[in-house]
């Protein structure tokens, strides 16, 4: 493809995403139409090539591929809304981050104003834009992903999860709880060894070995849950792992640090193994969360 037959497209919000994302699309060489709220901020962009749309409209009309990465879904209406009559027969895609039902809502709207809509997660900061190791997730138009797939692998390795638009966003929400789950994890082990003078740069190599080698749990743990047999293949017995537990907590309050993101899984191994799962692995947790009795 020669740089002349590369797709137009706009960019609408230049915050540390949005302008990774335009930066990306300038350097593969695709015409790119820059806007945000506060105009100051498309000043480096056009200096690197891209065209300075004075408002939202005439970043819509600019392009038929159309990017909107902003704060948040209040913000994508608040932008949005005034051109919406310009959405006709153009492809939105939907970088900001959002909840499923936000989604499908943005996907009703775009369709009721003529668009494609696509919405997407960026599974990625803004310096691996453009570089290997950064995936997007994208659900919704089938059409909009096939004719755009080339542009939208310049930002990214792009996944798409098939027609229902708020797939994405439920992927998105899942990857990064797992995320947060083991920055707590991560933070915890920390603060233990640091509040007994070690530093953190001393313990982080042999905490990364570690959890490297758990990370196998989400593969095993998957097996278990598709079957429903929380006994498959149990190597450490849930009984065992909730007689240790508390222990953990303990270990956590002598050395005056708060248990507090680790103290919850508690109640949970201890009601699963009063309900007489001892012999199982820890996954059958997933069945209190599930009935969100926990
Ligand atoms: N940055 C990251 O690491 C994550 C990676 C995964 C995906 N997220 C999501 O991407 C969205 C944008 O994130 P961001 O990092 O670019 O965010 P900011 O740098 O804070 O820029 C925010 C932009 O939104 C504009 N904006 C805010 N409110 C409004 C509004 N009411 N109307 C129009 N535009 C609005 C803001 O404009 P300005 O303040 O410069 O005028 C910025 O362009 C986000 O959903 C992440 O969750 C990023």
């Amino acid at each position: 493809m020669t740089e002349q037959h590369k797709p137009a497209v706009s960019v609408l919000g230049l915050g540390a995403m949005g302008t990774a994302l335009a930066e990306a699309l300038l350097a593969a060489g695709h015409p790119t139409t820059v806007w945000n709220r506060t105009p100051a901020r498309t000043d480096p962009l056009v200096a690197k090539g891209a065209a300075r749309a004075a408002d939202v409209g005439e970043a819509v009309s600019a392009s038929r591929l159309v990017l909107v990465c902003l704060l948040d879904h209040p913000s994508v209406h608040s932008a949005l809304d005034p051109a919406a009559d310009r959405l006709r027969g153009r492809a939105l895609v939907n970088l900001t981050s959002g909840t499923p039902a936000q989604a499908e809502e943005l996907a009703t709207w775009a369709s009721c104003h003529g668009a494609d809509f696509l919405d997407g997660g960026i599974m990625a900061v803004p310096p691996m834009i453009g570089k290997p190791g950064a995936f997007v997730l994208y659900s919704g138009s089938r059409d909009a992903f096939d004719a755009y797939r080339g542009t939208l692998d310049v930002l990214a390795d792009s996944r798409y999860l098939g027609t229902e638009p708020g797939r994405a966003a439920l992927y998105d929400t899942a990857l990064l709880s797992g995320m947060y789950g083991m920055f707590m994890g991560i933070l915890h082990a920390l603060a233990l060894v640091t509040a007994d003078g070690t530093a953190a740069g001393e313990f982080a190599p042999m905490l990364r070995e570690w959890l490297d080698a758990m990370s196998g749990f989400a593969t095993s743990a998957a097996e278990q849950i598709d079957r429903a047999d929380y006994a498959l293949g149990v190597v450490s017995s849930l009984a065992m792992q909730a007689t240790g537990f508390d222990e953990f907590l303990d270990v956590a309050r002598e050395r005056g640090v708060s248990p507090e993101l680790l103290a919850p899984l508690g109640p949970l191994l201890r009601r699963r193994v009063a309900d007489g799962h001892g012999h199982e692995d820890i996954t059958g947790v997933i069945e209190l969360l599930r009935t969100g009795s926990a």
